[in-house]
């Protein structure tokens, strides 16, 4: 897709000033360097980001507590210390591509293509860490709606997220249902029902299991979800089994219009106690802490220890969806909104790669290539609009026959 004419999309501005120095220890990898002067901030959409979004330049005090919150844990630091530039680049693009994937959803509610996202702006470090930390070849996720990104990171091609909007016939549940999902890279599609893929995962954990391989399951679950039967249910049978699934229990505060205060009594981070589970605790807006949290907590799954968790705190920037923006920022104090846009992941992080050497030409470059991506994968699925719906194209293949379902067996749902 086109770039649109006009100004919401600015050129880069030249960053005002730069922060003031921090003291930051030298983690043993990295060789830290002072930042050029002609260092530009990543490219920010007046359009679509969060208010806070658009001057975001680096906190001093969060950037210092971004570095110190590994340092703090040697294991952590271990894990992080062995990722080489182009493991951390290649975070780095999934991190922007996630962020622009929405602003392409986002641009198409604007524009009339679609009436409706649901993003997960803010929220793409939980996300992108807890996947890098797994075995993409073998591992399986199940994603809720604000982990579009673990779709992408898993394999599945970005016109065929777009197309999952478009309920074009083509689109991976065949204009069936937006959720989306694709076994064959490891990517259960989901649905709906919050709670649900609690103890499908942990199904898919004990299939693991019994099959004898070194495999694990992850999937995330909301703070309003933990609140729901079947997610204590999910919960309960892969403890008693000690099935090696892995759950992200992503705390952004809210469901839908609900304050995490108001739906749920009690300490959200000894959740997984309750259950026996083993828990990390991860800032969830630092993909580098999520990763490693994960990296520990998938290492002890894979090990046949049983289940783990991790519990990563983030707060939803936007709405439950586009279309309750206003509403979402009428449900907490400006002054929280203001906080969390201070810890916007994806700015962190580059600031944090700069840090460590990297220049900040080459992550423009790699922002560049993500957003010309973005934009062709756009354009690619809306061209399947003109593809004709079949009216019997209702039934899934294998799954029912008319109205009548199909003999569990002969049904197409495998894992390879
Ligand atoms: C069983 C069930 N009840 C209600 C809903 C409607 N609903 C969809 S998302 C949502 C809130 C989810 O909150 P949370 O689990 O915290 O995830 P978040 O949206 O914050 O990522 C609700 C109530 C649903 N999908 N399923
Ligand atoms: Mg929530």
């Amino acid at each position: 897709m086109a770039v649109p004419e006009g100004n919401d999309i600015p050129p880069k501005a030249e960053m005002k000033s730069l922060f003031a120095p921090v003291q930051i220890p030298r983690l043993p990898c990295f060789q830290l360097v002072a930042i050029p002067e002609s260092s530009v901030p990543m490219r920010r959409y007046p359009a679509f980001d969060p208010p806070e979004y658009l001057e975001w330049s680096p906190d001093a005090e969060v950037l210092e507590e971004y570095q110190q919150r590994l340092d703090r844990d040697p294991p952590r630091q271990a894990i992080i210390a062995k990722l080489d530039r182009g493991a951390l680049e290649e975070i780095y693009v999934d991190l922007v591509r996630t962020r622009l994937l929405d602003i392409g959803l986002k641009r198409w509610v604007r524009q009339g293509v679609i009436s409706k996202a649901w993003l997960g702006t803010g929220e793409e470090a939980v996300t992108v860490g807890s996947v890098s930390a797994l075995d993409r070849s073998t591992d399986l996720v199940c994603p809720m709606i604000r982990n579009a990104g673990a779709c992408h990171m898993m394999g599945m091609s970005l016109a065929d997220l777009f197309r999952g909007y478009l309920a074009t016939p083509d689109s991976p549940t065949g204009g069936r249902d937006l959720h989306v999902g694709q076994l064959e890279s490891g990517v259960l599609q989901p649905i709906s029902h919050m709670g649900t893929n609690v103890p499908v995962m942990a199904g898919v954990a004990l299939a693991f299991r019994i099959r004898g391989e070194k495999r694990v399951s992850l999937t995330w679950i909301g703070d309003g979800a933990t609140k729901s039967g079947e997610c204590h249910e999910g919960l309960n049978l892969a403890a008693t089994l000690d099935l090696p699934v892995v759950f992200v229990l992503q705390d952004n505060q809210v469901a839908l219009g609900t304050p995490s205060r108001l739906h749920g009594a009690g300490d959200l981070g000894r959740w997984g106690e309750m259950y026996g589970i083993p828990t990390w605790h991860a800032d969830g807006n630092h993909v580098l802490d999520v990763l490693a949290a994960t990296t520990l907590a998938a290492r002890q799954a894979r090990e046949g220890r049983g289940p783990t968790m991790v519990i990563a705190r983030t707060f939803r920037m936007g709405g439950h969806a586009t279309h309750d923006e206003r509403e979402a920022r009428q449900t907490f104090p400006a002054q929280l909104f203001e906080e969390w846009g201070k810890r916007d992941p994806v700015g962190l992080f580059e600031e944090w790669l700069t840090r460590t050497g990297i220049p900040r030409r080459r992550l423009e470059e790699l922002e560049e290539e993500v957003r010309k991506a973005m934009d062709e994968a756009a354009e690619e699925a809306k061209a399947s609009l003109e593809l004709p719906v079949d009216p019997d194209q209702a039934l899934y293949p294998g799954i029912s026959d008319g109205d009548v379902m199909s003999p569990i067996r002969q049904r197409p749902v495998q894992i390879s």
